[in-house]
């Protein structure tokens, strides 16, 4: 496989079959290409998704029990009823930045508006808003403050389609009719321009705003996404701004899935449409073609809150797609979905805890780290940092760990798990590393190879 001389400093990545490695004391690949808006992004790896609103009442997905009723077994007018009893007693956003942090998870993404139009904000432009409810106060600016106080970096997903709005859709009809948008009626500009006034106020009035997650469904275009950008630009020019607007902006969001190999970006992933994967490249890519992106997945299979939703992944497979992701240059927004009392049920916490448990030891082989120039090797991932590569053993093997050309010289080997430094023989062809029978954690055991 072809070699890549990525820059003056020639960090060398290899082709993966060959599985070698060369690289020399450097930066993170593609740290020099990528501007310092992202910066912060690129190192925090790990973030949480919280999908609430009234929804969470019936245990159903947010907004899909109007776009397809016949799934989901409530009734559009029952549906829009439940923020007459929203009232979520017990939520408390310092508890969602303390699971956060536990899960080890470095920036949150909150549903400030989904498809269904509901604002979890105290917008002046509508009234089928959290402060209508019995609840009564501005969810966003609970949790913003509550960010900005504990300096949790906080992002704001916003959905471009809104079942309640007439410039939208003719709201005279059931939203199962027309959930697409009907952007020929003469209506549709004062929809964009509601979205204006909308995103103006959130990027006004709770301060420092990450991230601007749209999630604009299907037919893109019809947001005109670059009249958007440059307004989110103009109010505040360091917030990033997802690929869900009909253009890619700062990085892409594969959801559900994660990509088998790097992205470039010559492949635009599409959001939910994991087919794409066949259209990416294997192996190492240069950085300048490296395309920055996150996975977005659920603990179970329901965005929302769903009592009925059991089908839970468990910690460890968790643990393995942030190793996966984070081996791939991704990061890794993983979602919770408040119960109608704003607390995370047990079940997800268990599971926040225990990705915590094992960060709290390997974390540095997660943050501020990117792609490692060994890929698609079946027992083990990669990361790098600076002249650090990292080692995700995900399959203890039961011979010496054997890594063929590395060129630079190795200093030491050592177990993150217990910081113990292992036996190792480097030649000219390879590195050969003697492992403990036994693979120190049940999960991924990661080993640290420090170079010259
Ligand atoms: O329809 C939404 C869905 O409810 C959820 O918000 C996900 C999260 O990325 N996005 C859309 C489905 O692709």
């Amino acid at each position: 496989m072809s070699a890549y001389i990525l820059n003056r400093r020639q960090f060398l990545n290899v082709g993966l079959a060959a599985a070698s490695v060369s690289f020399l004391p450097s930066f993170a690949a593609g740290e020099s290409l990528a501007d310092e808006r992202t910066a912060w992004f690129r190192a925090a790896k790990f973030g949480m998704f919280i999908h609430w609103g009234p929804y969470s009442l019936a245990s159903v997905e947010a907004s899909w029990p109007i776009m397809k009723p016949d799934s989901w077994g409530i009734s559009e007018t029952d549906y829009r009823a439940l923020p007459k009893r929203f009232n979520p007693t017990k939520w408390d956003p310092d508890h969602f930045i303390d699971m956060a942090r536990i899960a080890g998870q470095k920036y949150m993404v909150f549903t400030t508006k989904h498809h269904d139009g509901f604002c979890m904000f105290d917008s002046s432009y509508t009234d089928y808003k959290i402060t209508n409810t019995p609840y009564g106060k501005d969810i966003v600016k609970q949790l913003s403050d509550a960010c900005a106080r504990r300096d949790m970096p906080l992002g704001f997903y916003y959905s471009p389609p809104d079942l309640n709005h007439p410039g939208f859709r003719d709201t005279s009809k059931l939203s199962k009719d027309n959930w697409n948008g009907q952007p020929e009626r003469y209506l549709w500009s004062s929809y964009l321009d509601y979205m204006r006034l909308q995103l103006t106020e959130l990027l006004t009035r709770y301060g420092d705003v990450k991230v601007i997650w749209f999630d604009g469904l299907y037919h893109q275009e019809k947001y005109d996404g670059q009249r958007f950008l440059d307004l989110i630009h103009k109010l505040q020019r360091t917030t990033l701004v997802n690929d869900r607007i009909g253009l890619t902006a700062d990085y892409v969001t594969p959801e559900q899935f994660i990509p088998t190999s790097i992205p470039t970006k010559d492949v635009h992933m599409r959001g939910a449409d994991s087919s794409i994967q066949k259209e990416l490249r294997t192996g190492v890519p240069p950085a300048a073609d490296f395309q920055l992106w996150e996975t977005c997945m659920t603990i179970n299979q329901t965005w929302a809150y769903n009592a009925h939703d059991h089908n839970y992944k468990s910690a460890s497979d968790l643990i393995r797609g942030l190793v996966e992701v984070t081996s791939r240059g991704g990061n890794f927004l993983l979602n919770v979905g408040p119960q109608p009392d704003g607390m995370i049920q047990p079940e997800f916490q268990e599971r926040l805890e225990a990705i915590g448990k094992w960060i709290a030891v390997n974390g540095e082989s997660i943050y501020g780290t990117t792609f490692g120039p060994i890929q698609g090797e079946k027992n083990y991932r990669t990361t790098v940092k600076g002249s650090d590569l990292y080692i995700h053993v995900v399959e203890w093997p039961l011979t010496p760990l054997r890594i063929t050309d590395l060129k630079s010289k190795v200093l030491s080997v050592h177990l993150l798990a217990d910081n113990q430094p292992l036996p190792f023989k480097q030649t000219e062809r390879d590195l050969q590393i003697t492992l403990p029978q036994e693979a120190p954690d049940k999960n991924v055991s990661v080993l640290s190879i420090r170079t010259l």
